[in-house]
């Protein structure tokens, strides 16, 4: 259940209840595609960094380990020990995007594994099926994700088709969570939005889902081609038609910028991979811009990644030794590049919700965008 406490503009502060825990809004997800955060940061350490909600992919978790496994093991929550909020994305981006050569019909899609080339078939009621293995709090609707830019024709096409399987999407999940042995019978569907950058066919789409009364709503198919300026227009033209008193979730996005920006418009929840993946390349997150670890102007820098940050890496090392230990290749560096940028971004979520509740988003959102951006000296 999804509580609006504050609206400024049209961003939204707010409260989401679920079976895992309560999550405070906007969120950052951080992402453990295969149930696990790239970098060695273990569910103990996501406690550490402020992470609310942990997401984890569908696609992945049936490729490998199997979902039947994880279900006998009591699930994704037991499985890799996290009592907290777990989104699972539905297969519709990563088959899309990892899978080779695949055949969209009605149906579904027949793909081929990444790992072992095997052949693989999934639909709406496959992807609801491993998502109620996996026992996610939230399970995602399956969709196609259309690059940018695609055909107006073919995008018509494609989410008249998306429409359809999210609706066999609803009715699977109200059958599976019915049943006796379902590992979390309250697991909620979010509807996705589709539309590419045709502003008529998003506010149609955006309409039309809407009616279903679902758990909540994502904004798909952006970040994928298009512009940051034209992400933001399409915001600004179909967030204003997904429900107010559910939660908006704008998959896959993004920078800092594009978060505040994103927030603006009425968005709650995010996920990303740059905080996980730019760490893993010793590129760091600050108040002053984005930095590169591995320069040689930190050789003998004795300052922690960012002065006054609360993150196990800031409290505990230097700029000088964390660049030396991504040089030699010790994981410890990636991991603590990564666990650093997490917290930043979990941070920024947090200073959020804080400007929002105290009426200074526009400042905060001001002095943010500034920060991120590196002008700040
Ligand atoms: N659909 C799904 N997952 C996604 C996307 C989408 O469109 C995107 C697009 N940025 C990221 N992850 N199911
Ligand atoms: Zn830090």
């Amino acid at each position: 259940m999804y509580t609006l406490l504050k609206q400024h503009g049209r961003a939204k502060r707010g409260q989401f209840e679920t079976v895992h825990g309560t999550i405070q809004t906007p969120v950052f997800m951080n992402v453990g595609t295969a149930a696990a955060i790239k970098g060695a940061v273990s569910t103990v350490d996501l406690h550490e960094i402020g992470t609310q909600v942990e997401l984890s992919n569908t696609y992945h978790l049936h490729v490998r380990p199997g979902d039947e496994v994880v279900k006998k093991l009591g699930g994704l929550h037991k499985f890799m020990n996290w009592d907290r909020p777990i989104l699972t994305d539905s297969g519709g981006f990563q088959v899309f995007s990892l899978a080779g050569l695949r055949k969209i019909k009605e149906e579904g899609v027949h793909f081929h594994s990444h790992v072992d080339g095997r052949k693989i078939f999934m639909g709406p009621e496959q992807s609801m099926q491993i998502q109620s293995n996996l026992g996610s709090t939230i399970a995602m609707a399956f969709d196609e994700c259309i690059p940018n830019p695609s055909t107006r024709e073919y995008v018509e096409n494609s989410v008249a088709r998306t429409t359809r399987w999210l609706i066999r999407c609803k009715a699977e999940l109200e059958r599976l969570n019915g049943l006796p042995d379902t590992v979390n019978p309250h697991q909620m569907l979010f509807g996705i939005n589709q539309g590419g950058t045709y502003a008529d066919i998003r506010i149609e789409h955006a309409k039309r889902i809407s009616e279903l009364d679902l758990a909540g709503y994502a904004v798909g198919g952006l970040a994928v081609g298009e512009s940051h300026e034209e992400m933001y227009h399409i915001l600004d033209e179909t967030v204003p038609y997904l429900p107010l008193e559910k939660p908006t979730y704008l998959m896959g996005v993004g920078t800092p910028a594009n978060i505040l920006e994103a927030v603006d418009r009425g968005v709650d929840f995010f996920d990303c991979v740059y905080p996980s993946r730019n760490g893993r390349h010793g590129h760091v997150y600050t108040n002053y811009g984005k930095k590169n670890l591995l320069n040689a102007k930190f050789e003998l820098d004795d300052r922690p990644i960012e002065p006054g940050c609360n993150c196990p890496a800031c409290r505990n090392y230097s700029r000088a030794y964390i660049r030396h230990l991504l040089k030699a290749g010790e994981m410890l560096g990636m991991r603590l590049c990564v666990l650093h940028n997490l917290y930043f971004y979990n941070t920024m979520m947090q200073e959020i919700r804080d400007a929002l509740d105290e009426d200074r988003w526009p400042e905060y959102k001001k002095w943010k965008l500034t920060a991120v951006s590196g002008e700040r000296t």
